[in-house]
């Protein structure tokens, strides 16, 4: 793939110091896990970061954005604090949804990042929903969703895809190549594996972009972006870059070799880029050095926050619960009456 030249030297900059942020940020996180301060699953993103910030360096600010239960690196960089994002992972009172999501679940209305989404391929039908919003307001904000390889083979692919090209819905769907599904290779898992070419029977036009390259990763999007907000034409983009850590924490990595990893990580895209930066004289070594030290302080003040924050009240378990006891009416809930099915029957 042909280099693009580098935009503004404040633009580089601003996506270098992001980048270095969210792979320090995410470092960290894997550390507090193995410390047990972090409970649940947590998926590390390391190695997916120009993809992370050339995607949403092509949004403007109220544009959405969807991702998956891998989106610290989305979160932080469409502009949540650092240190609520470490609170959330921490699931203490500060953190962004209070410390009811965790890792999985990041949301920031602020930033309009739409979530974090634990199903596979579940968070594209609710891009189509933002979609729609914006069609039926007649404003003209898009929204990117992004998703994994394996998510490309769920039902919710093919039917989100083919409403959103019927229904003209301004939406990017980004689909992250990372090369697994899990510890499935993606040729073992799809029988496409061209990703970009599986909207085309939908109607939904294809690109590629190095998702390793965060300039190839922003100039293909905002390519993408501005037909999904101009022609009304949603599009996919596949972004092909590679993991650098397991699936999620726990992952003994036996479906790889060593060898493929060294190979993969050769491109890293945070190494490379802030080569480039340096080559290219835009930044000077000691500047890079710099960049990478601020970066660190700020997960140093960020975990520090978390840890002074407090864990949530357990009498607050029952706050934003949309279906109290008293109000039940169907056999879905406990029942307080004891065991045995009462299919249907009204509880009042
Ligand atoms: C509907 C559903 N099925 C299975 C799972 C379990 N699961 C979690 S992650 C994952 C793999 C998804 O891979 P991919 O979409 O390529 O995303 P990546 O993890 O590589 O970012 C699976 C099968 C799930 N969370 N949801």
């Amino acid at each position: 793939m042909a280099e693009h030249p580098l935009p503004a030297a404040q633009t580089c900059l601003e996506w270098l110091t992001k980048m270095n942020l969210i792979r320090r940020f995410e470092e960290r996180a894997g550390e507090q896990y193995t410390r047990a301060k972090i409970g649940g699953f947590l998926h590390l993103a390391i190695g997916e970061e120009a993809t992370v910030v050339g995607a949403v360096a092509a949004l403007r600010p109220d544009d959405y954005m969807i991702a998956t239960y891998r989106s610290h690196g989305q979160t932080i960089a469409r502009g949540s604090d650092p240190g609520r994002v470490m609170a959330e992972l921490f699931g203490r009172v500060d953190g962004l949804c209070r410390g009811r999501g965790g890792s999985m679940h990041m949301f920031d209305l602020e930033h309009r990042f739409m979530g974090g989404f634990g199903i596979v391929g579940g968070n594209l039908p609710i891009a189509a929903g933002f979609g729609l919003t914006s069609d039926y307001l007649g404003n003209d904000e898009v929204t990117l969703c992004q998703f994994g390889d394996g998510a490309s083979n769920q039902g919710t692919f093919g039917e989100t895809l083919n409403l959103a090209a019927l229904w003209s819905l301004p939406v990017v769907f980004m689909v992250t190549n990372n090369q697994f599904g899990m510890g499935t290779a993606l040729e073992r898992h799809s029988a496409q594996t061209d990703l970009q070419r599986k909207g085309e029977s939908f109607g939904v036009p294809g690109m590629e972009c190095d998702g390793m390259d965060v300039v190839d990763t922003w100039k293909v999007t905002s390519e993408a972006v501005k037909i999904a907000r101009e022609q009304r034409q949603p599009v996919l983009v596949e972004a092909v870059n590679y993991r650098f850590r397991g699936h999620s924490m726990a992952d003994p990595e036996d479906y790889r070799s060593e060898a493929e990893v060294l190979e993969w990580s050769k491109r890293d895209p945070l190494k490379t880029f802030a080569e480039r930066l340096i080559a290219e004289g835009v930044i000077t070594e000691p500047e890079r050095e710099a960049i990478d030290e601020q970066a660190m302080a700020t997960v140093d003040r960020a975990v520090e926050f978390a840890d002074a924050s407090p864990a949530p009240e357990p009498g607050s378990l029952y706050e934003d619960i949309y279906v109290l006891g008293d109000q039940v009416r169907g056999w879905y809930s406990t029942d307080h009456r004891g065991a045995g099915v009462r299919k249907g029957e009204d509880l009042s």
